[in-house]
C-alpha cells in the first residue's frame, strides 16, 4: 500500500471557542498548532482564519495572512486553504484569501447541502459569545451553497488561473457524480484527492458501510484517477479514518473535526490527534507520507 496522507484541519468554522479551551482562534494559536501538526506527521494544513476578538470564523485576509506565513516559515507542509470557509459566508468572501495567498491546495465542496451542527450542539454548556447562540440556532434554515457555477468559479479561480489543486469535499455519494461531471467538462484532472465527509447532518451517515459504498462508486466513476481520504465528525473520527487506513486511503484529522482525544476528554491541541492516528496507522503496517512524498502523490505545484 501507498504511503499515508495526514491532513490536520486545524480549526474550521464549526465549532465555538465556549466548546473546548483549546480551539485555535488567535494567529498565535492557529500558528503553533499547525506547526506542531506538521512536527508530528501532519503532510497538510487544511486551514481556516477566526476573528481574534472573538473567535468568530473570518474570511477577512488579514486574518489567514496573520498565520500563513509564519506557519509557512516553520514548517513544510502543504497548505491547504479552505474555500468553503462558513456556510454563513458568500462565495466572494470564502475565495478572498484563496486568491491572495494562492495555495498549494484548497478545498472544493462538491454540492449544496444542508450543514446543521447538531452533532457538536450538545457539547455545548454554556453561550460565552454572542455570535454563538445565532449562528447555531441558524443552522436549521442554514444552506451551504455550492452550486454548479460556484464550484466552477472555484475551479477556474483557483485552479486554472492559480495552479492550485483540491481537496474535493464530497458529503455524499451524489457529489461523487458530481464531480465527475466537472472530470469530464475538463475542468479538473487527475489524480483526484477525494475527502469523504462523513458525520454532518444533511451529508451521509458515519456508517462503515458507507464508505465502503463511496469507496465502491468512486472506483468505478475514477478508477486509478484518484485516492481517497476520509474525515468524520466527533466520535466517528477515529473508527472511520481507520477503517480509511485500512482500505488503502488517507485520513484527516484536527479540531476542525472533533474536538476531543478520547471519549469524554477534549483534544488539548490537534498535534495529540495527529499523534494518535500516527500510531493507530503505523500499528496498521502504514507508513507516513511527508510534504514532499504528498507533493509527488498528488502533484502540486510545490
Ligand atoms: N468542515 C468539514 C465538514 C471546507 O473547509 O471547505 C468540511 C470542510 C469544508 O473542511
Ligand atoms: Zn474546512
Amino acid at each position: 500500500m501507498s504511503k499515508i496522507i495526514i491532513t490536520c484541519a486545524v480549526t474550521g468554522s464549526i465549532h465555538t471557542p465556549s466548546m473546548s479551551p483549546y480551539l485555535p482562534v488567535t494567529a498565535d494559536e492557529i500558528t503553533q498548532n499547525a506547526v506542531d501538526a506538521a512536527a508530528a506527521g501532519a503532510a497538510i494544513l487544511h486551514l481556516h482564519a477566526r476573528d481574534p476578538l472573538d473567535g468568530r470564523p473570518s474570511s477577512a485576509p488579514e486574518h489567514f495572512m496573520a498565520f500563513l506565513p509564519r506557519i509557512k516559515q516553520a514548517t513544510d507542509a502543504v497548505i491547504n486553504i479552505s474555500t468553503g470557509g462558513s456556510a454563513t459566508m458568500t462565495l466572494d468572501q470564502r475565495l478572498a484569501a484563496p486568491k491572495l495567498a494562492a495555495p498549494e491546495m484548497c478545498s472544493l465542496n462538491m454540492g449544496t447541502m444542508n450543514f446543521a451542527l447538531y452533532p457538536a450542539a450538545d457539547r455545548i454548556t454554556e453561550w460565552k459569545f454572542d455570535w454563538e447562540k445565532p449562528f447555531l440556532e441558524n443552522s436549521d434554515d442554514l444552506v451551504f451553497k455550492n452550486t454548479p457555477r460556484d464550484m466552477a468559479h472555484v475551479m477556474e479561480q483557483m485552479g486554472a488561473q492559480r495552479g492550485a489543486r483540491f481537496e474535493f469535499e464530497c458529503y455524499d455519494v451524489s457529489h461523487l457524480y458530481m464531480l465527475r461531471h466537472f472530470v469530464d467538462r475538463g475542468l479538473v484532472q487527475a489524480p483526484l484527492f477525494i475527502q469523504f465527509v462523513f458525520g454532518v447532518l444533511g451529508g451521509i451517515g458515519p456508517d462503515p458501510e458507507n464508505l465502503t459504498h463511496m469507496k465502491l462508486i468512486a472506483d468505478k466513476l475514477f478508477g486509478q484517477d484518484y485516492t481517497f481520504s476520509v474525515l468524520a465528525a466527533g466520535r466517528h473520527q477515529i473508527p472511520l479514518i481507520t477503517m480509511s487506513a485500512i482500505m488503502g486511503g488517507h485520513v484527516r484529522v484536527g479540531l476542525e473535526d472533533n474536538l476531543m482525544i478520547s471519549r469524554g476528554v477534549l483534544a488539548k491541541s490537534n498535534a495529540d490527534q495527529v499523534a494518535k492516528i500516527r500510531r493507530i496507522v503505523e500499528e496498521l503496517g502504514r507508513e507516513v507520507a511527508t510534504p514532499t512524498e504528498a507533493r509527488a502523490m498528488l502533484h502540486l505545484k510545490g
